[in-house]
């Protein structure tokens, strides 16, 4: 075997927490069914869709006093999307239940993300296999990928794989894309009596596959203690040296909750919401007067240095921005086949994607450096997404923020020294070791999964929820994957897809922001979160996220 660091001895021996009504294993559940839901928006499309998964009620489990015997199943569970940390825990809480109800149970791991169902690529699990990820962070198990599950093709390849397994159920654990192909793939299943069934996992670090029933998706927890780490680490170093603004984007595709989180752990200087600067519908120009503003003010109080978090979706939520990526999205949805397209300079590619905007895109396009220009064309994700995370939007604002400057300079209104650092996390927190809340979290949405499909359920998503409470009360159940859904465009064509749940305006969390932003501008409170903790005090080890906290009504000490 491997050499393990300490820390990995020690975490493979953590024994995590289910609620108590799964900790009798499956077999002594009883289901009770809640009243019937219909999707979040679009539900006459929606129904039409998924004419067979459509419409079903949400689900929770109760223990009773006698077991049942459950007949042997066999199950392939998938990784899909980007990683978060906890993967392998849910995987681990889906085989400890399948092996509890019945010890003839096998659980097969698709290996690479979706394409593994559709290739015929897998592994079959056994204790030794297992044991060896237990809370452990990465998806390396099986490993990921982001194919989109959707054609006909697919889908009968799915089908002939899971046939030669005797597979008749498929836990898909991923984010808001990944869910989507579940349920497309549920219904389909349904359509073609394949008799195999269909059970999500909320999993995604952005925090926006969300609502009443799914408190939070997996990973958020874990992630943004490690960017917040980060950001503390960095804010000492910064008012230890004093010389630089440092500028940190946080990833989080589309919705703000990761930057946001990070920085009520932390109270940086300048926090920018994806989904203020949209309801407020200001313009890169606007932001960059509203951060030059800050960087003025602290400078003529003798502060030549400041912290800035930049959420990484910002870029396609400024109003001129966003409207100039969705016509181009469309553009390139046939550019990306286009030899010629693809073959030519990058200033040729410029000319060809310019000619091809509208003209008030084209403008915007135009006017952005060559840098973001070229970033801005790179391949969209299997999804139809631009792939903000290559976009270095905080760059972008560094040399704006730089120009603007040096003009303010000019006309004797600013004598400061600007010097800034760039950085990006993302991929720091998408592995990492899983907090103990979300090695809890995602062991029971695994352990809950396998009640799902106890059950006969196809078509939802394990609902883990009560998650402020110790995880004793948390409360088991499931939620009718298509309730989330509605009808989006991607790739140019409108389909249906889970709705992302982005930052609440009028929410608590963002008013914690709101309320503190200008403070936390000009005097410097920033927090030190330190690493995550493993073992120590419940208050340090236990606690979940400001996010989740404030969300369900708790009054916060710290903050
Ligand atoms: P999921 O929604 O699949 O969980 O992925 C989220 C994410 O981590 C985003 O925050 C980020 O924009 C994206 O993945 C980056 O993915 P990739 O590494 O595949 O480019």
């Amino acid at each position: 075997m491997t050499k393990l660091s300490p820390l990995q001895i020690e975490r493979l021996k953590y024994q995590p927490k289910l609620p108590k009504s799964l900790q009798n294993g499956v077999n002594s559940l009883e289901l009770v069914e809640g009243s019937a839901t219909q999707s979040v928006r679009d539900q006459e499309q929606i129904k039409a869709l998924f004419a067979n998964t459509y419409g079903k009620p949400t689900v929770t489990f109760k223990t009773t006093s006698s077991s049942s015997s459950s007949e042997v199943r066999n199950v392939g569970v998938i990784l899909s999307g980007g990683q978060a940390p906890g993967g392998h825990n849910v995987i681990a809480g889906l085989y400890d239940s399948l092996k509890n109800a019945n010890p003839a149970n096998k659980l097969y791991g698709f290996l690479g993300g979706p394409s593994g169902i559709i290739e015929g690529k897998y592994v079959e699990f056994d204790d030794e296999f297992i044991n060896d990820y237990r809370n452990t962070g990465g998806f390396d198990i099986i490993g990921s990928g982001r194919t989109k599950l959707e054609t006909e093709e697919q889908f009968q390849k799915s089908l002939a794989v899971c046939k030669s397994l005797g597979i008749s159920a498929v836990v898909i654990i991923g984010g808001d894309d990944s869910n989507t192909n579940a349920a497309l793939l549920a219904e389909w299943f349904v359509k073609n009596n394949a008799g195999i069934q269909v059970i999500g996992c909320p999993k995604t670090i952005d925090g926006d596959l969300k609502n009443e029933q799914i408190e939070i998706s997996f990973g958020f927890d874990t992630a943004t203690k490690t960017y917040a780490e980060l950001i503390g680490n960095i804010q000492r170093d910064a008012n230890s040296a004093k010389k630089y603004w440092h500028f940190i984007k946080i990833m989080g595709r589309s919705a703000s909750h990761v930057a946001l989180e990070a920085a009520l752990q932390t109270q940086p200087n300048i926090t920018l919401i994806s989904e203020e600067v949209e309801a407020k519908k200001m313009s890169l120009s606007s932001i960059i007067d509203y951060m030059t503003d800050i960087i003025v003010k602290r400078s003529e109080n003798g502060k030549n240095f400041g912290i800035a978090v930049v959420p990484e979706g910002l870029i396609e939520f400024i109003p001129e921005m966003g409207s100039m990526i969705s016509n181009l999205n469309d553009i390139m949805a046939s550019l990306e086949k286009d030899s010629s397209f693809v073959n030519a300079s990058a200033n040729e590619k410029f000319s060809i994607v310019e000619s091809k905007l509208s003209s008030e895109n084209a403008k915007v396009y135009a006017s952005l450096p060559a840098l973001i220009k070229t970033q801005l064309l790179a391949d969209r994700d299997p999804h139809g997404n631009v792939q903000v995370s290559k976009i270095e939007t905080e760059k972008l604002l560094i040399e704006m923020i730089s120009e603007r400057l040096s003009q303010l300079k000019a006309e004797g209104k600013y004598s400061g020294k600007f010097s800034a650092q760039s950085h990006f996390f993302g991929y720091e927190g998408r592995c990492a070791f899983p907090s103990n809340f979300d090695a809890d979290y995602c062991y029971s949405l695994g352990y809950n999964a396998f009640a799902l499909i106890n059950f006969g359920l196809t078509g939802y998503l394990s609902s883990v929820r009560n998650l402020t409470q110790p995880a004793d009360e948390w409360l088991a159940g499931g939620i009718p994957l298509t309730m989330m859904m509605n009808m989006e465009k991607r790739h140019g064509e409108m389909k249906p897809v889970i709705q992302k749940a982005l930052v609440k305006l009028d929410g608590p969390v963002f008013k914690k922001l709101q309320d503190n932003r200008q403070d936390w501008a000009m005097n410097d409170r920033y927090l030190f979160p330190g690493a995550i903790q493993y073992f120590g005090p419940s208050s340090v080890c236990d606690i979940t996220t400001i996010t989740l906290q404030l969300e369900r009504g708790k009054t916060l000490a710290s903050v």
